[in-house]
């Protein structure tokens, strides 16, 4: 589908000071990267906390973000959860509410068989009418999406692509290969945008977008014009960014530097873990970084 492609910011949610869910932030932030010219969002993914709330606050973060999005660019709700019946509720929920698309992590902690995680997905995929996309993660559910099964739910339409966050690109050139050219990979790791693009993505779906979205912006029309040695400047600079993040709590850190561009959406949600004192010169040279690098 020609309506996934390039950008897709995984976007965070948005707490006030009391740390409840504020929907004007999350308004706020739609609009700042919807004006910056990113092709889509994706709301309650890792970045966007959405294992760490309620369904009833994933329902009001994700209905904030598709009214301002305006029907501009297409929203996919990631309603994976723990249980299939939570899945299966915030599905139903995001058809409702306007999203574009589902998608999901494989379930986790009782550590479940293909056949399981099979169900869970199938299930919460049959419960709306919208498309699926799997998210296979398997560095954070335990889970890893094998060819095997991935063949079994090729057979269902609903099942339109994967996001695949692992570092292999040869991991996701196999399943676009298995699942055909209109099976949509999505890229996972954004320090491996312009690979991921290069080895059959059609898109990605990351969180450091959100900080940085110019940059992504930038990178994805260098690439889609044939420009790759322009395309890998704009990657590596990125890369540079990316590595001093990685060398903080990441989500913590992302909140502050999507901070510092204007938009507050608060602090991570505990046990996640948070910035201290010990990091503000390293919060304050990656902002620097950033402010020159989109300039
Ligand atoms: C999501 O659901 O938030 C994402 O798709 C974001 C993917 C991120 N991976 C994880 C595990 O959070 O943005 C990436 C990642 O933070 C980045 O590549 C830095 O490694």
């Amino acid at each position: 589908s020609e309506k996934f492609k390039g950008v897709i910011v995984a976007m965070n949610s948005c707490y006030d000071a009391e740390g409840r869910v504020s929907p004007a932030a999350v308004k706020k932030l739609t609009r700042f990267l919807i004006d910056k010219g990113v092709n889509g969002l994706y709301v309650g993914g890792s970045t966007g906390e959405g294992l760490l709330q309620s369904v009833e606050e994933r329902k009001l973060v994700l209905e904030a973000a598709i009214e301002a999005s305006a029907g501009e660019v297409p929203i996919i709700a990631h309603v994976g959860a723990l249980s299939t019946q939570d899945g299966i509720e915030l599905a139903v929920h995001a058809e409702k509410a306007g999203a574009a698309a589902l998608s999901a992590v494989a379930p986790f902690y009782y550590g479940y068989s293909e056949e399981a995680v099979g169900r869970h997905w199938s299930a919460i995929a049959d419960s709306a009418d919208l498309p699926f996309i799997i998210y296979h993660i398997p560095a954070t559910t335990g889970f890893s999406l094998t060819k095997g099964l991935l063949k079994q739910l090729l057979a269902n339409p609903k099942f339109i692509g994967i996001k695949t966050t692992t570092a292999s690109t040869y991991e996701l050139q196999q399943f676009k290969a298995m699942g055909g050219e209109s099976f949509l990979m999505f890229n996972g790791p954004d320090e491996q945008y312009l690979a991921g693009r290069i080895m059959g993505a059609d898109a990605g779906i990351g969180g450091t977008y959100g900080a940085m979205p110019e940059l992504f912006v930038q990178l994805e029309k260098q690439y889609s014009a044939g420009r790759i040695e322009a395309a890998r400047q704009v990657q590596f600079r990125i890369n540079d960014i990316i590595t001093d993040m990685l060398a903080v709590p990441i989500y913590a850190a992302l909140k502050e530097l999507v901070r510092r561009r204007g938009v507050d959406c608060g602090d991570v949600r505990a046990p996640l873990p948070k910035l201290s004192a010990a990091h503000a010169e390293q919060i304050d040279a990656l902002h620097a970084k950033i402010e020159l690098a989109v300039r």
